[in-house]
């Protein structure tokens, strides 16, 4: 027999496909066992560093999701995916794609917002709060629970048919929603991330080691200079690393693009210049990175960034262009 609440959650989870979500599921808190397991694997992430200077990542309510609303009783799991196909320009520096459109913080959390308004319309006292990213949840280990896909050997929640391209978001309520089953995972014996990852940071199927991570250091990293090992694996990225899943053959199938405008890449980003960086103003900064999730990069590390980047830029930049034979080449 179907319980009371099995006709909202389904409502609530068209709401959430009509605001431009999917994948979307459900997970009871406190969640099943698998939840404690991986709430074990952060305590050994943290036990051994790996979380660099990222102090707040030892958070204890990261530990337990019922601590972000008193009564919390299940969430609303929610991907939403970031793959546009667009190329970025021969030679141009690389910034990962999660930074391509508008600040995905805001357009998530904007969107629960949303979702959370059409369930205090709905049912007379609901709690809700809605957590993109930066609030103290396990965001991946949610998601795996509420079915939206599996944990990847490179730490990035992957959909059979999505791929990893999907950023995560969260609507805990006090309403107990019937649970979704979790996802099947499905690596096999694939281990192409551990293997292409050129800083060494996948350190064991499933770990990344921050301190090692370009994502890391490119992003977060607030030294005036990077780690000569970070810079030997740098290539070309000066704002995350996209490596571990660009290789994964789970993005390698047929993908839908994003049509949404505010996921589109601004066009200097895919066409971006070592030179072009050092000489950026404040104000350039400013302008160019109003409402992207890429502000967290200020202007002096965008230049630290390029300066480790500008030698494998030159090389490529070498590559692509016709050799002085090819030039003069005639036509056939
Ligand atoms: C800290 C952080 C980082 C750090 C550390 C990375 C990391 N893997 O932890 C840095 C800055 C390096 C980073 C980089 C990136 N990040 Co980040 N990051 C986070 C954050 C804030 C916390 C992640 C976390 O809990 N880490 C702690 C460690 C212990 O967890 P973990 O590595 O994920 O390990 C878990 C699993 O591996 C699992 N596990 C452990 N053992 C085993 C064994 C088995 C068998 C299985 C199945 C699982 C398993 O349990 C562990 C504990 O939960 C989340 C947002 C959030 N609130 O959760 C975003 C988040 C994970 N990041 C995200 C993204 C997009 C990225 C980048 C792709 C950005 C980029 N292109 O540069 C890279 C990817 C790097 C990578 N390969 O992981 C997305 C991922 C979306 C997705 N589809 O998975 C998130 C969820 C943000 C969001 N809300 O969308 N990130
Ligand atoms: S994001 Fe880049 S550096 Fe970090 S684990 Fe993946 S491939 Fe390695
Ligand atoms: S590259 Fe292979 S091992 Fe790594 S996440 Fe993808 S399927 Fe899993």
């Amino acid at each position: 027999m179907e319980t009371p609440l099995s006709g909202l959650a389904a409502q609530l989870k068209q709401q959430a496909r009509n605001l431009g979500f999917g994948p979307v599921g459900i997970a009871t808190l406190p969640g099943s066992p698998r939840i404690g397991l991986r709430t074990a694997a952060l305590e050994r992430w943290l036990a051994a560093g790996y979380q660099a200077d990222m102090a707040w990542m030892a958070d204890p309510r990261r530990r337990q999701a019922e601590s972000l609303l008193p009564g919390a009783r299940s969430l609303l799991a929610v991907g939403l995916n970031y793959y546009v196909a667009a190329e970025r320009q021969p030679g141009s520096l690389k910034v990962a794609r999660y930074g391509w459109g508008r600040d995905y913080h805001r357009v998530i959390d904007g969107r629960l917002r949303q979702l959370g308004r059409w369930l205090d319309q709905e049912v007379t006292g609901v709690r809700w709060r809605a957590c993109v990213d930066s609030a103290p949840l396990l965001d991946k280990v949610w998601a795996e629970e509420a079915g939206l896909g599996w944990i990847g050997k490179n730490g990035n929640l992957i959909h059979p048919r999505q791929g990893s391209w999907l950023l995560l978001g969260h609507l805990l309520t006090n309403l107990e929603l019937p649970p979704d089953q979790p996802a099947e995972p499905l690596c096999g014996r694939c281990s192409r991330c551990i293997e292409a990852c050129p800083t060494g940071a996948i350190t064991e199927p499933f770990v990344v080691d921050a301190r090692r991570c370009i994502a890391f250091h490119t992003i977060e990293n607030r030294d005036a200079k990077l780690p000569d090992a970070i810079e030997a694996g740098l290539g070309t990225w000066v704002a995350g690393c996209d490596i571990c899943q660009d290789v994964c053959p789970w993005n390698q199938q047929a993908l839908e693009s994003s049509s949404e405008p505010d996921l589109q890449p601004r066009d200097w980003l895919l066409n971006l210049q070592a030179d072009q960086l050092q000489t950026w103003s404040e104000a350039e900064w400013d302008e160019r990175l109003r409402a992207s999730a890429l502000r967290r990069i200020k202007p002096w590390m965008w230049r630290r960034n390029a300066a480790a980047a500008a030698p494998a830029q030159a090389k490529t930049t070498a590559n692509t262009k016709p050799s002085a034979d090819s030039r003069h080449q005639p036509q056939t």
